[in-house]
């Protein structure tokens, strides 16, 4: 009795799943395209994996790894399937001292780095390590300068070439912090050549640090900063319009070795997060 029970309820979830990720492309098919790049796929997230995949994302070349504010998750890059997930991964102790926000992740190695804050303080930014394979906690976190993340921690980004990671002021930033990967001390702070706002998350491609914004207008840009010299550029624009809220991204190389963003969103009116991918042109 049971066992029907379930299949029916799991049916009925498919069923709404269904109806859902049909209305969110009705209400999106008239954004305007990119400026600078083409969209070339896009994944929509609803109901439970909305909540997995709303905040961070990264992956490893064959997973992405997702972030609610409270969870974890690990999906298929092939079809985006969400197939595992952790739902209550911030330690005990930081969750003591507030913490209680997981924002934007990136990847090394076969773990996870977690940007994780507290709130509405921000008196406690840090950084938690995740096993890769099972997302489970691997015991080890740090905590960030207070000073130089007034506004918490939203998002990390490791460069693997110089064994760093980076992070930043999460809006009005006018330095790049960087902290030596095996203990996370501050190396150093780079000038960036111009402010940048709402950052909410970012990743190393070919020795540039890509960055999501969720700028306050319709052109949601991506920026890319040279991490030695704090030059900032715009990569592309991508007109999706203040109703959609920017997250985190990832990049990974396609066959050529080209860069594919995969900027996260959460969609008009908050039913969907959309993974949408894209190639420079
Ligand atoms: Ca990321």
């Amino acid at each position: 009795m049971f066992g029907l029970s379930y299949v029916i309820f799991k049916r009925c979830l498919a069923l709404v799943s269904a109806i859902m990720l049909l209305i969110v492309s009705i209400d999106e098919r008239d954004l305007p395209d990119p400026t600078g790049a083409q969209i070339i796929d896009r994944q929509r997230y609803v109901l439970e994996d909305y909540y997995m995949s709303n905040q961070g994302v990264t992956n490893d070349g064959t997973y992405y790894y997702f972030s609610g504010k409270k969870n974890l998750g690990k999906a298929n890059m092939k079809t985006g399937e969400i197939f595992l997930v952790n739902t209550s991964p911030i330690p005990k102790e930081l969750q003591e001292l507030g913490c209680d926000h997981i924002g934007g992740l990136s990847c090394y190695n076969g773990i996870i780095y977690a940007a994780i804050e507290d709130g509405p303080d921000y008196q406690h930014p840090f950084i938690a390590l995740y096993d890769a394979e099972t997302l489970a906690f691997t015991g080890r976190y740090y905590e960030l300068p207070q000073e130089l993340h007034v506004e918490g921690v939203p998002w990390c980004a490791i460069d693997v070439e110089n064994q760093v990671l980076y992070t930043a002021e999460w809006s009005n930033a006018t330095v790049l912090n960087v902290f030596a990967l095996d203990d996370l001390h501050l190396l150093r702070t780079v000038p960036l050549s111009e402010p940048i706002d709402r950052m909410q998350g970012g990743e190393m491609f070919g020795g540039k640090l890509y960055l999501s914004c969720d700028e306050e207008n319709d052109l949601k840009r991506v920026f890319s900063v040279d991490p030695t010299t704090g030059e900032v550029k715009v990569v592309f624009t991508r007109n999706i319009g203040k109703a959609f809220e920017a997250e985190d991204l990832t990049v990974y190389p396609d066959a050529d070795g080209k860069p594919v963003f995969c900027v996260l969103d959460r969609g008009a009116r908050r039913k969907s997060m959309n993974l949408t991918k894209y190639q420079l042109l």
